[in-house]
């Protein structure tokens, strides 16, 4: 750490450096001590105490949260699982095992889809760890896989929580060594809203394997097999995961009219299946395929493939366990479920109910569901913490077979509509969604695509705009970026084209690209890069942090200056990372293997006439106090 104090020492960057540079720079041999890693965190803690939390809106700073006890594991030890049986097997193997499985098997999202589309994805790295280990000594043996990845928890990591996603997946893959890791990946836009060079996915497949990803779930926002063979080969010549390559679930597989019926899944599941594939996921991201349509669906892909299925889909209808219960009868080989106490809703359907809707069923399982309870009720108390990430729907609703909107956007996008002052229109703007989706001949509604359609019919409603005005008129419309970036190609092409008047319309004199976008980006030179990105970085310089950067420029460096300003604020208590703490509060945090430090906040004085507040602490029984600038 030496070292990288002298590489940030500006005069050094710029190579003004001279024999007597450490002379003149003694500051460099100070080590960091528990000292700067103290005084770093309370000015943290000052500030959020002072400012609050920039994330957290609905500040209730009073808010009191229960003490409550973290489940000890039933069981001492690890039980071979999945994981145990992929290396054995290899992929291949793994995926002839699996198709062989007379009862159903479960994926757990509980660490990433459900709370991506319950909390915005806010849940921190802390609360999966302070439960991961006895969960997967009591359970990991018991699953398919745990979902802990990807989707959008590798941007709201580094963005919101200032964590490292590398890290977490790392203490992820430590603490459950005996169950499948699974990451969703968007194809070619990788875990971004855009496509990205080739050569950046194929390291990013290479590096997220290496840290612990065993089943990469790809999709691509028009179901664009080409957009996911970069991956799929990935996948398979560089790592010994498994690529399970999806199909998105779009309209009503029952409607022989739809152009979305029982052929377009029959020949992309064979096309799936030709393209590489060990698993076959069926990807329902808004919850729209119902129980007969299910029964059908896996009953005729069963029937015109070899591979197994694995079934995902969010409870936004509230009828989502009859699907799997009919999925299940048809023989699909995994559902996708998420702990009780985080399901329903815009989330997957509640494993543990789904568990005792089985019992006495020739296919269920062997999971062990008292002891699961124990599990969702640790969910339960922490979920309070999240309380203002909450998403605003109450109940299951029956239109979303209308509006088709995946349970991930569904929640953001009341916020968006309330940061646009458009909230009373809330209703405009899921019609006006179902009608672009309409306008569009019915399309693939999921990240990227469905960003596109939400921006769309935010613009429709905030500019009192309708099909038909877009009709008449769209010549002279300025459209919003996201559908012009899409018109032009950038998100990849839909094998049936776009509507082709439209696309003239939002694109003006410019002309769209008919190939992968990929293919217009050149590719990283990682070598030169990766080097200066250490020189510009030197506190987060691992290749895996230049992955972070590259993926995400701004966010990344938004992250680093917080890290050099706080220092590593991961280990902070939930509370207190977005609530600050109350008087006489006391924490104690571990800032490196095997040394912790007594924080306790004493009190805040007066502002100042210049407006900054005293903030009194005192860190190991030791007064220590910071100046925050209040900002009110
Ligand atoms: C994501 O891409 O994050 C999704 O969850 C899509 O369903
Ligand atoms: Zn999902």
């Amino acid at each position: 750490s030496f070292l990288l104090n002298i590489l940030r020492e500006p005069s050094f960057r710029t190579g003004n450096t001279t024999v007597h540079y450490i002379g003149n720079h003694p500051e460099l041999l100070v080590p960091p001590s528990w000292k700067d890693r103290g005084t770093k965190l309370i000015r943290y803690i000052g500030e959020v105490n002072v400012n609050g939390n920039p994330d957290v809106k609905k500040k209730d700073l009073d808010v009191e949260f229960d003490k409550f006890a973290i489940p000890k594991a039933k069981n001492q030890d690890y039980q071979s699982g999945t994981k145990q049986l992929l290396t054995e097997l290899g992929p291949t193997g793994f995926s002839e095992w699996l198709k062989e499985q007379e009862h159903v098997l479960y994926t757990d999202t509980t660490f990433r889809d459900a709370h991506q589309s319950l909390l915005a994805t806010r849940v921190r790295t802390k609360d999966l760890l302070n439960i991961a280990p006895q969960f997967a000594k009591d359970h990991g043996h018991e699953l398919f896989s745990m979902e802990v990845w990807g989707g959008a928890t590798f941007d709201v990591s580094m963005r919101f929580l200032k964590e490292s996603p590398w890290d977490r997946l790392k203490l992820l893959r430590k603490a459950i060594p005996n169950t499948l890791l699974q990451m969703l990946l968007r194809g070619s836009n990788a875990v971004g809203y855009k496509a990205y060079p080739d050569n950046l996915i194929e390291e990013f497949v290479e590096k997220s394997a290496e840290t612990g990803i065993d089943v990469f779930r790809i999709f691509d926002s028009m179901n664009w097999l080409e957009a996911m063979q970069t991956s799929i080969k990935t996948v398979r010549e560089r790592t010994n995961s498994l690529a399970e390559v999806s199909i998105c679930y779009s309209g009503d597989v029952m409607d022989k009219n739809s152009k979305y019926n029982i052929d377009y899944y029959i020949n992309m599941a064979k096309a799936v299946e030709d393209s590489g594939a060990h698993i076959i996921a069926i990807k329902d991201m808004a919850g729209l395929l119902k129980p007969m349509a299910a029964e059908y669906l896996i009953t005729e892909l069963k029937n015109n493939t070899s591979l197994p299925l694995h079934l995902h889909t969010h409870d936004t209808s509230s009828i989502q366990s009859a699907t799997y219960l009919k999925a299940i009868e048809a023989g699909v080989d995994v559902v996708d479920v998420a702990l009780s106490a985080l399901s329903g809703i815009t989330s997957q359907p509640n494993f543990n109910s789904v568990v005792a809707m089985m019992e006495g069923h020739e296919r269920s399982g062997n999971i062990d569901l008292k002891n699961l309870n124990r599990y969702s009720n640790y969910w339960e108390e922490v979920r309070k913490y999240y309380y203002p990430f909450e998403t605003e729907l109450k109940a299951g609703t029956a239109e979303v077979y209308d509006h088709e909107i995946p349970g991930g956007q569904y929640s953001n996008l009341r916020p968006q509509a309330r940061s646009l002052g458009l909230e009373n229109k809330f209703d405009t703007i899921k019609k006006n969604y179902a009608a672009i989706n309409n306008m569009m001949g019915g399309m693939v509604k999921v990240t990227p695509s469905s960003k596109v359609v939400g921006d769309m019919a935010m613009f429709m409603t905030a500019n009192d705009i309708t099909i038909e005005d877009i009709k008449k008129n769209g010549e002279s419309l300025a459209f919003p970026d996201s559908m012009i970036s899409m018109m032009k190609g950038e998100l990849g092409q839909r094998a049936e084209g776009w509507p082709k008047e439209f696309q003239a319309m939002v694109l003006k004199n410019d002309k769209p690209f008919t190939d992968r976008p990929n293919a217009h980006l050149d590719p990283i030179d990682f070598d030169k890069e990766f080097e200066a990105f250490k020189l510009e970085y030197p506190e987060k310089a691992t290749f895996l942090d230049f992955l972070s950067y590259s993926l995400y420029p701004k966010v990344f460096a938004d992250y680093y200056t917080h890290i050099q300003e706080f220092g590593n604020t991961e280990m902070l208590p939930t509370p207190c990372f977005f609530y600050g703490l109350k008087p006489n509060d006391e924490i104690n945090v571990s800032i490196a293997k095997g040394k912790n430090i007594l924080i306790e906040y004493l009190n805040t004085n007066q502002a100042s006439a210049d407006g900054t507040r005293l903030v009194i602490f005192r860190i190991n029984g030791a007064i220590r106090s910071v100046m925050v600038k209040d900002n009110q």
